[in-house]
């Protein structure tokens, strides 16, 4: 174990967070954060080069490394954590969230604080994991507001902690938000044994699902024994979801046509269950033919897990119909692949997957911010848009410059 120096500055301490070989969840499909990555170019950039050099210290050896107000502030906001106040977890959520380079290593001694704290209470429980993690995804206008809102509320009414986290892929651009936020769950709102948190207004989307994936930690240290992750039907965000959850639901409006083109096929495959939703009143009848084609389509897809077959529900936030069913069904999905193991293992591949996510956004951003290729990157794009070299030579052009420069 390396000994940290107590006057080591800025960027010691950066290397030693860097070092941490736990973080908490997983990104989606390779490729995915090929977007626009350093839009904040200079933070981008700082903990690219400092996520170099790794070496493995201890969580608490860190707090060593703060500041005296700094310490005191990190103990009090992870003991009000610990303890489960709202306030607190609020404030971790926004220093996770933070783009302020300082305050982001904060917020990761903070994360690892957590992180010894839920891994010694998992070991208490038996190795079983402290939360469920459910994921909700659905074109706008599903429904999964509302489904949430009456779930959450059945959920705190038999005594479990409820947080809702929300990853909304147009506040990354916008800052507007497709999901409404906490409109629909005026009720869950109020509610002292819920919690809930609006997507971060900005950031890429790789920035704003691993604040997600850090979210779930702080929620699960806060005690949230379940934690509800929406996001909506557009781009990548509902993948990003997918992995980083136990399960996925997927929620579907009974509606043809137009609402429906949005739900892409590769999505529908990844679903542990698909939720018809608005099944009331004059809806009954379509959300029954949809409860079929459904049921029809999800047996020609692969099956996922040896433990569990996809299931389509039908529900109704209005009446109230199904809620308890579909809530059931999903516990009986978690009681399955805990008891076969493969919930664990599918933690465990998530953690690979986020990994190698966050290593693709920092090398390609160190990559990008690389002076050689920065210098050479206007120049050979011109030349790829004009058709005077070869997108391939191009890469390989910039991808000597960067190596035999670096
Ligand atoms: N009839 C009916 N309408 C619903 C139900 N759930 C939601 N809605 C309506 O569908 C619209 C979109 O709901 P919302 O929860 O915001 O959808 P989201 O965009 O998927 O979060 C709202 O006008 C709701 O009142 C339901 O169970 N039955
Ligand atoms: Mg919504």
């Amino acid at each position: 174990m390396p000994h940290i120096h107590p006057k080591m500055g800025r960027l010691g301490l950066l290397r030693y967070i860097s070092s941490f070989p736990t973080r908490t969840s997983c990104l989606p499909q390779p490729g995915f954060t090929g977007g626009p990555l350093c839009s904040q170019p200079t933070v981008r950039a700082l903990s690219c080069q400092y996520r170099r050099g790794l070496s493995t210290t201890a969580p608490g050896e860190l707090m060593k490394d703060l500041s005296g107000p700094e310490q005191r502030r990190l103990t009090a906001l992870y003991d009000g954590l610990i303890a489960g106040q709202r306030a607190s977890l609020a404030e971790a959520i926004t220093l996770v969230e933070t783009q302020h380079p300082r305050k982001k290593e904060l917020a990761q001694v903070l994360l690892q604080r957590v992180l010894a704290y839920r891994t010694e209470q998992e070991r208490l429980n038996g190795g079983r994991p402290l939360a469920f993690r459910v994921g909700l995804s659905g074109p706008p206008g599903a429904g999964k507001s509302s489904f949430i809102e009456v779930v959450g509320k059945m959920l705190t009414g038999r005594g479990h902690k409820v947080s809702v986290l929300a990853v909304d892929p147009s506040s990354c651009t916008t800052g507007g938000s497709l999901l409404g936020d906490k409109t629909r769950m005026t009720e869950l709102t109020r509610d002292m044994n819920a919690f809930i948190r609006p997507s971060p207004t900005s950031g890429t989307l790789g920035g704003v699902t691993r604040t997600t994936n850090e979210a779930i930690v702080l929620c699960e240290g806060a005690g949230y024994d379940i934690v509800l992750v929406e996001t909506v039907g557009v781009g990548q965000s509902e993948f990003a979801v997918a992995d980083m959850v136990d399960m996925f639901v997927l929620l579907i409006p009974p509606a043809g046509g137009d609402e429906l083109q949005g739900i892409k096929r590769g999505i529908i495959e990844r679903a542990d269950l698909v939720v018809v939703t608005k099944s009331d009143g004059d809806l009954v009848v379509p959300a029954r033919r949809m409860q079929t084609e459904y049921t029809s389509a999800l047996k020609l897809l692969r099956r996922q897990s040896k433990s569990w077959n996809p299931k389509v529900v039908r529900a109704s936030s209005h009446s109230g119909d199904g809620i308890p069913e579909v809530w059931a069904k999903m516990e009986s999905y978690r009681d399955s692949m805990l008891a076969s193991g493969e919930l664990q293992a599918r933690r465990r591949a998530q953690q690979k997957v986020w990994m190698w996510n966050l290593i693709q956004e920092n090398v390609l951003c160190y990559f990008q911010n690389h002076p050689s290729v920065r210098e050479a990157l206007p120049r050979l794009e011109e030349k790829v848009n004009t058709g005077t070299i070869s997108p391939g030579l191009a890469a390989d052009l910039l991808l000597k410059y960067f190596s035999s420069s670096s």
